[in-house]
């Protein structure tokens, strides 16, 4: 039903599924991502990626609930957000929710455009926050994102072209707390997109297939084409060159980033309380070029959504 060609494998439907277990199994344990009695939170999108992560943890035997931010991108939201509550609800999960235009007052397109900056740096700086504080209020051990293998590839790739030694010390599929961040686990990095879609088509989930209308101009899709590329040329050169960095070099970038003198401490926001590297963290500063107001985050109530059962 689906080869794997950097496995050299060929797999039914029932083997497949085993092995995306398999895959996600050996990732937990071999970076020490998750104890197995943790407090897991699940950010989705309504992707495959997302939904598959869920999907495995639960199945895996972890306390998981799910967490979907609204980013107010048209219709492209709409469906995404009806995709990950109808996931929650047909398997009784529980899904938290976060409203940007409603409990932030921006949405992506219109914040972008007021902030000057790419639609999708202003998302990652909202995605990021959000994130970090709905597993920190809601006392989760970890955060899950569903980056994949070829989307891990494609930022390291991406940081290489650069050599973005910042980012390239803190590209591991497992960040520890630290600073009043959360625990960041990356559990799908053993698993391609390819086989996330399959897995998801073959377990029944129904997820969001369009990409986001704001992607275009995206530096990482590129990146993916041309690691799609070699690949096809030459099976697991995607895993060799991910892999490879964890194994052989990431420990020297986070050594050497460690021991700059140079490097500013972490601080505390003055206007939400969260972790920063400046007086006003780079969230407040979106929040107030895109609503012309200073943030007052801390007195928002959050909203939750018990998925019925
Ligand atoms: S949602 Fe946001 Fe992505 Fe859309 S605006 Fe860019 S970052 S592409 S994962
Ligand atoms: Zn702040």
């Amino acid at each position: 039903m689906l080869d794997v060609r950097r496995a050299n494998a060929n797999f039914c439907s029932d083997h497949f599924r085993a092995f995306c277990a398999e895959q996600v199994r050996r990732a937990i344990s071999e970076f020490d991502m998750l104890d197995p009695d943790d407090r897991v939170l699940v950010a989705v999108s309504g992707g495959k990626d997302s939904l598959a992560a869920w999907d495995l943890l639960v199945q895996l035997g972890y306390r998981a609930d799910g967490l979907y931010i609204g980013l107010g991108i048209g219709d492209y939201s709409d469906v995404s957000g009806r995709h990950a509550r109808e996931f929650a609800q047909e398997r009784s999960l529980h899904l938290i929710e976060v409203d940007l235009p409603s409990e932030y007052g921006y949405d992506i397109p219109t914040g972008s455009r007021a902030a000057r900056r790419a639609p999708c740096s202003a998302c990652g700086t909202s995605k990021r926050h959000l994130f970090d504080r709905a597993a920190l209020d809601g006392g989760y051990d970890v955060l899950v994102t569903g980056h994949n293998l070829d989307d891990e590839a494609a930022v390291l790739f991406g940081n290489v072209l650069r050599w973005q030694t910042e980012y390239l010390a803190r590209q591991m599929p497992v960040l520890d707390a630290h600073d009043g961040f959360p625990k960041k686990v990356k559990p799908l990095v053993r698993l391609s997109e390819r086989e996330t879609a399959a897995y998801c088509i073959i377990s029944g989930i129904d997820y969001l297939v369009d990409e986001c209308p704001m992607s275009a101009g995206n530096k990482h899709l590129g990146y993916k084409d041309a690691l799609n590329e070699i690949e096809l040329q030459s099976p697991g050169s995607k895993a060799d060159f991910y892999f490879g960095y964890l194994r052989r070099a990431a420990e020297m970038f986070r050594a050497g980033v460690a021991a700059d003198p140079d490097r500013a401490p972490m601080t505390t926001c003055v206007r939400c309380g969260g972790p920063s590297g400046s007086e006003v963290c780079a969230f407040c500063r979106l929040v107030e070029k895109a609503t012309a107001q200073p943030v007052q985050l801390s007195e928002r109530p959050r909203r939750t959504t018990e998925a019925s059962t």
